[in-house]
């Protein structure tokens, strides 16, 4: 058998090496990651994803591991991947997420992984993406992506998942309004995290006012649930949630539809993503480019021709 093959293999009956190796081989955009990819391709589709996103400090790993433990009583596998924990916002996120793993330490049925640092080749949502399938060839049922939702980044992962939980807390002073749009647009499940602290009631009625202004995205209306996490409060509840969201996109036979808008959306990134690399591939495309940029300035050539010129050394021909 191949080693590719082989490797495929144990990707696919979950060994835990495997699927490590894997993911590295991902991050560091290794060519044999396209291969391995490719090779379990076929064998991915079954798992759900969902987004957990909010600002920092809201509760999102407290969230993600009490859901988790939720979906392992079921009995059901569970990946996590921890995107970006090193913004500026969140000091020992990865120690705390960390401590909280240690927690899940031998079971099987359970992968988790911190995606910790930008600048991967080919864009973090990329990486994201690529590790969501292979947690779903691994056999995960259930795959958890935490995003500290604060830029472009992590809207664009969050767009990813088949359902994406928007976190929010009281007592953030006027978050609603200063909610970045494109979250709020993105949100199935508004989640209504630390309702045991003050200003949880004034938040609620907020929300509600909020969404009774927007209109209901394929006949679904974003529930709010409220939760403790830190108690495992409302954790069925969200789990509930997000169960009916999966079940109406199924029936309605939206499901297709959203599959095929993912991908087109996928293998733009993707197309994108090669002819970069083609473009800037070697330690000389970046000096060319850098030569081209300036005779542009310069005014010495146009941008157009400029343009043809990087096409063409790079043996595309449009
Ligand atoms: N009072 C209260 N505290 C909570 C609740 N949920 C989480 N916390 C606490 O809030 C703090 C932050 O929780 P995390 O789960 O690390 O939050 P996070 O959103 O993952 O944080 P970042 O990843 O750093 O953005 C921790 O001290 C939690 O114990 C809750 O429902 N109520
Ligand atoms: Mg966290």
């Amino acid at each position: 058998m191949p080693p590719i093959d082989h490797w495929a293999e144990r990707v696919c009956a979950g060994e835990v090496l495997a699927v490590s190796r894997a993911i590295t081989a991902i991050e560091n955009h290794q060519p044999e990651a396209e291969e391995l990819l490719r090779t379990v391709f076929p064998r991915t589709g079954k798992a759900y994803l969902t987004g957990i996103t909010g600002a920092p400090g809201t509760g999102k790993s407290t969230l993600v591991d009490r859901l988790a433990a939720h979906y392992r009583s079921l009995n059901e596998g569970v990946g996590v991947i921890a995107v970006d924990p090193t913004s500026p916002y969140t000091g020992g996120a990865i120690l705390g997420d960390r401590i909280r793993m240690q927690a899940h330490a031998g079971d099987a049925g359970m992968f988790i992984r911190s995606m910790a640092t930008r600048g991967f080749l080919g864009g973090l949502a990329r990486a994201t993406a690529e590790v969501a399938l292979l947690l779903d060839a691994a056999g995960k049922d259930q795959v958890l992506i935490e995003t500290v939702g604060v830029g472009q980044d992590e809207v664009d992962i969050v767009r990813l998942a088949d359902c994406v939980v928007v976190v929010m807390v009281p007592g953030l002073g006027d978050d609603i309004q200063n909610m970045k749009a494109g979250l709020m647009e993105v949100a199935d499940i508004f989640v209504l995290n630390k309702a045991d602290r003050e200003g949880a009631d004034r938040l609620e009625q907020e929300l509600h006012a909020m969404l009774s202004l927007v209109m209901p995205r394929d006949g679904w209306h974003p529930p709010v649930v409220r939760t403790v996490a830190s108690e495992s409060k409302g954790i069925d509840t969200l789990a509930a949630g997000i169960a009916k969201f999966r079940a109406h996109f199924e029936s309605s036979g939206e499901r297709r539809r959203k599959h095929v808008e993912h991908w087109k959306q996928r293998l733009i990134e993707m197309a994108e993503s090669r002819l970069m690399q083609k473009v800037l591939g070697s330690g000389k495309g970046e000096a060319k480019l850098a030569a081209l940029a300036g005779e542009v300035a310069d005014r010495k050539k146009d941008p157009f021709a400029a343009v043809t010129e990087i096409l063409n050394q790079s043996g595309i021909t449009l």
